[in-house]
């Protein structure tokens, strides 16, 4: 079966809908006919500063929400990146074999650089997209479900997985990015220009999973379209419209066509009201079995060490190998 591998941050409590659309309802989807492993990645989230007892507090929410999302830890390997030792370990590797011009080509590194200045920027933050190769590449993954902004950092993935089979010997497989269009950008309610994001949003912008719901309904309502009044799908000319568009049509099933078609006559308003409805259905159980794991701190933690338990097996067989094709010696 084809190995399917990626990860979340738990920069915060809640996921965005951003952060569901674009890459966590793909996972669950393909923990069906993939081996797949997911992973919260803990070690990426402190790039830039946390604080213990929240990072550890937001590791198990994150944990709750995937298994809430619909992840099953009989059909998938679901672990906290920290719980591997091995990703610290292949990343040192890794880091030397990039060179310092291809790392800095990362915009994601350009764009949240920019937020800390020079002093505030940890050399962690730059690497980060080095850890995610390693990541990536200790679990053999053929592909990488991940949103559009991800993909600059699997492509340079392919990079260095070819540099060194070539370099060493076929070892490592070269991933491919495993990204759905339609959901590949969600954009922020109130900015529709730029992506929906923990950080970069405002608060009306984005719409947190664990928020009360019918807080994320006001926002849907109050979501930035333009003056018009014709429901159409013009990503240029009418993003905002376009955005709620295609969330609407990635929790309703209906195909952006058949949407246009159906609010044909109607007003923004209808568009907005009935994506604040579907949104809420779909929700209010993802917050309730979310919160089932919650409340059962012991389960969640026996389900992340038997996840850890099985990612370890293939990533310590990878590194293994790595550190001999590089001519590590081997311990006795
Ligand atoms: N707006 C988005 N649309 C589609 N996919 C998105 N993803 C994030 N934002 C959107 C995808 O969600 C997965 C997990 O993201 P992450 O937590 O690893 O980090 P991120 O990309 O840094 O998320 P944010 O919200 O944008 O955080 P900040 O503000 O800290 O940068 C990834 O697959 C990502 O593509």
């Amino acid at each position: 079966r084809p190995r399917v591998l990626s990860g979340i941050q738990p920069t915060s409590g809640s996921f965005h809908l951003g952060n569901y659309l674009g890459a966590v309802r793909q996972w669950v989807d393909l923990q069906k006919d993939n081996d797949a492993f997911y992973m919260v990645v803990d070690l990426h989230a402190i790039t830039v500063p946390q604080d213990p007892a929240t990072l550890r507090e937001n590791t198990r929410v994150s944990a709750a929400q995937l298994l809430g999302a619909g992840l099953d830890p009989d059909h998938c390997t679901l672990f906290v990146q920290s719980h591997v030792p091995e990703h610290a370990q292949l990343a040192w590797v890794m880091n030397c074999l990039t060179g310092f011009g291809e790392a800095s080509r990362m915009t994601q590194f350009k764009d949240k650089s920019s937020r800390y200045g020079a002093e505030g920027t940890t050399v962690g933050l730059f690497t980060y997209p080095i850890l995610q190769i390693a990541d990536i590449l200790l679990y053999q993954a053929d592909a990488v479900p991940v949103g559009e902004d991800q993909r600059q950092h699997v492509e340079i993935t392919r990079d260095i997985a070819e540099r060194f089979n070539t370099r060493y010997g076929r070892t490592l497989t070269v991933p491919k990015p495993y990204i759905l269009k339609e959901t590949a950008k969600i954009q922020d309610l109130q900015d529709p220009a730029v992506k929906m994001s923990k950080s970069a949003s405002s608060p009306k912008g984005l719409v947190s999973l664990l928020d009360d719901p019918k807080a994320s309904a006001k926002k849907f309502k109050s979501a930035v379209t333009d003056t018009g009044t014709v429901v159409s799908y013009d990503e240029e000319g009418k993003p905002g419209v376009s955005n709620l568009l295609r969330v609407h049509s990635a929790l309703s099933g209906q195909s952006v066509e058949q949407l246009v078609a159906h609010f044909e006559g109607k007003m923004y308003g209808a568009l907005k009201t009935e994506l604040a409805e579907l949104f809420t259905e779909w929700v209010t159980p993802f917050q309730e079995r979310t919160r089932l794991f919650l409340d059962d701190p012991a389960e969640l933690d026996r389900v992340l060490a038997i996840g850890a338990e099985k990612a370890r097996e293939v990533a310590s067989v990878t590194l293994e190998t790595v550190y001999d094709r590089i001519g590590f010696l081997p311990a006795a």
